[in-house]
Order: C-alpha cells, then structure tokens, then sequence
C-alpha cells in the first residue's frame, strides 16, 4: 500500500486487501479502517511513513507476522472424543516479544483473532511497554463444562501451543472465557512440558507467580483513563452520576467496582441473555457471586431483586440493546465487539450522554464511532481505554523475571499513572494533528508512531 494521503486512496487500497483475504475478516477489516482512516493527518504530514515506499510500512504493519492454527483433541467426561480448532495469531514483535490473550468462545475464528492481534499491537504500544502484539484461542466452549473437561481441554490446547511461546518470545494471558482457572490449568502443563517455572503467561492466580491487581487492571483502568479524559475535557467528574456498563464479566465486574468506589452509580450489568437494570445501583456482591462462584444467568439476579428489571435479549427488537436505552452520564461497553450500534448511539445521544469509554475491544460499530463523534460524546477507544489489563501483564511479566512481588498499592499507582499517561499522550497528539478532542485519532495516530518508528529502525 503506497502513496496513501486521502480517504479515498485509504478505502480504494482496503477494497484490494479484501480480495486477498476470507469472510471472516470483517472484523479485522473495520478494526484496519478505522486505524488507516484516522492516521491519515500523520500520513499527509509526515511523509516517512507513507510516501518512503521504501518502507512499506502500513503493509507490513497489516500483515501477521504468522497465523498458527492447530486442533484440539480431548476426551470429554463421558470419554467421548471431541475437536476444536486452536489458533495463535502473533502480529507483531517490533516493539517486544509478542504479547495478548486468548480467547474461549464457539464464535472465536482467524478473522476475529486477527482483529484482536491488530488492536493489540497498537494499544500495547500505547502502554509504553516493550511489548509487542498478539491474540490467540479456540471456538471452545467453557460453559457448561465440568472444571476436568476445562482442565483437559486446556493441556491438550498447550500441548501444541508451548512450541510457539516463551517468556522472551510471546506471552499469553486472559481474554473472554479465560480467566485465572484457564491460565492455571494452561500453565501447569506448559511447567510440565518444559519442565521450566517460568513467565510465560500472565493472569495467573497471585500464589504462583500471578500480579495482585491483574484481575482488576482493566476494569479499573478504564474508569481511571475515564477521570482523567473527562478532567482534560473540562467536564463534571463521575461522582454520584448514573453510568451503564454492559458484560458481566472480568473487565465490567472490576469497572462497576471502581465506579462504585469514585461515587457513580453503575445501574446496569449484560451477558449473552438479557440485561438488568437495577436504578438504585448494582449490588456487586451478589453479582460477583452470580458470576464467579455460579458461573448462572443474570435471570438470577432479578429473582433476588425483583425491584430490579431483566430484559432478554430475546425480547430487543434487532440492531439495538436494551443497556443503551438506560438514560446516563457515561457509558461502559465491557462485553463484547460490536454490541453498541447506530441505533445504540443514537439513544445515547438523544439522553445526553457524556461519555463512553470501551472496556471491550471495539466494543463501538463503525457507524455508531461517527454519531458520537460527530454529537461530541468524548469517546475513548478501547485500544487506550482498556490498556490497563495489558500494562498489569507487563507489570507481572517484570515481577517474574525480577523474582519479585509487588504490593496491591504499588501498583494500583502504577496503573493510575499509566491510564493517565495514556490519556494525556492520546489527548495531545489529537490536538497535534488538527483533531481536538478525538481520542480515536489520537489513539491511533500515537500508537502507530511507536511502532512504525521501531520498524523502521529495526529494518525490513
Ligand atoms: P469475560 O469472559 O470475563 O466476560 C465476558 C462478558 O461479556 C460476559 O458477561 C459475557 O456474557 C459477555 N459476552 C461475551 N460474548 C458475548 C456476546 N457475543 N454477546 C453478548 N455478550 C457477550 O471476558 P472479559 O470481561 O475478560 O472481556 C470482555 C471484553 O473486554 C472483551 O472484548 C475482551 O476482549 C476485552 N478485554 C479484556 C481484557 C482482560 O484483561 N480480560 C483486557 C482488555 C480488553 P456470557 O457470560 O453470557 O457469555
Ligand atoms: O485485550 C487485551 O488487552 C487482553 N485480553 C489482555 C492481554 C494481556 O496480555 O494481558
């Protein structure tokens, strides 16, 4: 891709790449747009990085440096054989040793592990670690599995994976459907294999070389880069302000949880079913034990609190959602890609909504990132907004091999000072390039910098 200087130019060159690739890359064909589209005021001004055809550097930059793709076998608690697909996308290393999660879900494929590992290599950038960009997975299910067919399923799947990973090389952790018990079960037979103990994979249970805060890192990261944007965008601060968060998982658990301790009133909570809206305020103990110790449907929670309101999914008319209707201040998208529409946006807009910070990876539609955007809803994208989940992995990936533990208060600072690095680098260089107030070029334009410029010095 050469001489890209204008939108159409941008979307001309994309409609080429899409030739070259499956349907399953919808996904990561709007994460790449909307990355290209918005780094166009560096492209134009800076011309190293898009004139020097040299470089090729937007090509390379789009291209995985491999996709590993492997099966799965195990047996399940009835002795039955059972298949799936196991995949490790490591995008990019110019920055450090290939770094993100993994992701258990049945709708996990290439197209949606390569946008991830793309978004990645920006937001791990942003973070200012030496960290490069990956994502990996399988279309496996965990719910409804027994905590054996979990395990069983885990060391089979890093009985390929080990091959491909290594503290120096590339570094796992958690993502939608894995969680401290996966990253447990994946460790223990890669210290088997290897015969090594050693940190090649972070989210682990603190008793054996995890991070305190990591579980929390990226729901209360997102809520202190929220602080700061609003501060630096000279708006009300989130105390005693109604806010919806959807997902009901890791990232919007910890992301109520912080709200509630900043004084806002998080009203709601989704996951796959339905969502509940609950005006007096969400009561995290029950849903932490709903969630984490049940693993049951948030169906549950309306039956404790019969005041509060469950809406199934089932019962949304298409295209929109019921969490999004809930009149607030702010709002946390926290589950999962493309769970808030133009439809969504619009009804944020029409109540007034300020603010919208993604907890989730690209949480935002395209046509739902133009209405805020264009209605002035200070948006952070989440390849800033949730970079706190990744920072604490490279806290812990530091912890490992320094054979050290650091206290809950030393790093929640730590955490603190990233988010707000992050928001402030993001803030001035939207303004740097002409586009005051918009952290998604800012995002995109900074994080692509730090990468480029590594590449580039790195050679071809
Ligand atoms: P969890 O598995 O802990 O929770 C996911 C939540 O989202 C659950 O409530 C789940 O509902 C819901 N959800 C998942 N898929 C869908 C879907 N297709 N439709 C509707 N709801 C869905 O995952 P996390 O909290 O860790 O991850 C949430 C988001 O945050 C993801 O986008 C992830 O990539 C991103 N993220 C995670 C980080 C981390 O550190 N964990 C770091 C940065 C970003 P149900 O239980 O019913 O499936
Ligand atoms: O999307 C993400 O940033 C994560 N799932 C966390 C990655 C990590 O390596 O901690």
């Amino acid at each position: 891709m050469k001489n890209v200087t204008n939108a159409a130019e941008a979307k001309r060159e994309i409609a080429k790449l899409k030739n070259h690739n499956c349907a399953e890359d919808d996904v990561f064909f709007q994460a790449m747009e909307e990355v290209l589209l918005s780094i166009l005021p560096l492209l134009n001004s800076d011309k190293i990085y898009d004139k020097n055809e040299k470089n090729a550097i937007i090509q390379r930059l789009i291209t995985p440096d491999r996709v590993i793709k492997f099966k799965v076998t195990w047996l399940d608690d009835n002795n039955v054989a059972q298949v799936n697909r196991g995949y490790r996308v490591q995008f990019n290393n110019a920055l450090g040793p290939y770094k993100g999660g993994l992701r258990f879900h049945p709708s996990v494929n290439e197209g949606i592990l390569k946008f991830l590992g793309f978004e990645q290599i920006l937001k791990n950038a942003l973070t200012g670690l030496p960290i490069g960009g990956a994502k990996g997975g399988s279309d496996f299910d965990p719910k409804g599995k027994s905590d054996f067919e979990i395990m069983k399923f885990c060391a089979s799947f890093m009985r390929e994976l080990h091959k491909y990973i290594g503290p120096r090389m590339d570094v796992p952790a958690g993502d939608i459907g894995v969680g401290g018990r996966e990253i447990g079960y994946l460790f223990g037979e890669y210290k088997k294999i290897t015969s090594t103990f050693e940190g090649v994979l972070t989210g682990k249970p603190f008793f054996f070389g995890g991070s305190l805060l990591r579980p929390e890192a990226t729901g209360y990261g997102v809520i202190y880069f929220t602080r700061k944007m609003l501060e630096l965008e000279g708006k009300e601060s989130l105390r005693d302000k109604v806010c919806t968060v959807s997902g009901s998982g890791n990232v919007a658990l910890h992301a109520i949880e912080k709200l509630q301790h900043l004084g806002a009133i998080p009203v709601s909570c989704t996951d796959s079913k339905g969502t509940i809206y609950d005006a007096r305020g969400v009561d995290l103990v029950l849903l932490k034990e709903l969630k984490l110790t049940h693993r049951v449907s948030l169906e549950e929670y309306a039956k404790t609190h019969p005041e509060s309101t469950y809406t199934p999914v089932s019962k949304y008319p298409e295209g929109g959602h019921a969490v999004w209707e809930i009149p607030c201040y702010a709002a946390f998208p926290c589950a999962t890609q493309n769970e808030l529409t133009a439809i969504d946006a619009e009804k944020l807009v029409k109540n007034g909504c300020m603010a919208v910070a993604e907890g989730a990876n690209m949480p935002s539609t395209t046509e739902a990132v133009a209405i805020m955007l264009k209605k002035n809803i200070c948006l952070a994208p989440g390849k800033a907004a949730n970079a706190g989940g990744v920072a604490v992995s490279g806290f812990e990936m530091s912890q490992n091999a320094a054979m050290q533990k650091w206290s809950f208060e030393e790093l929640d600072e730590k955490l603190k000072a990233t988010m707000e690095d992050i928001c402030e680098t993001v803030s001035s260089t939207a303004k740097e390039y002409g586009a005051s107030g918009n952290y998604v070029v800012g995002a995109n334009i900074a994080g692509f910098k730090r990468v480029a410029d590594a590449m580039m010095a790195e050679g071809v």
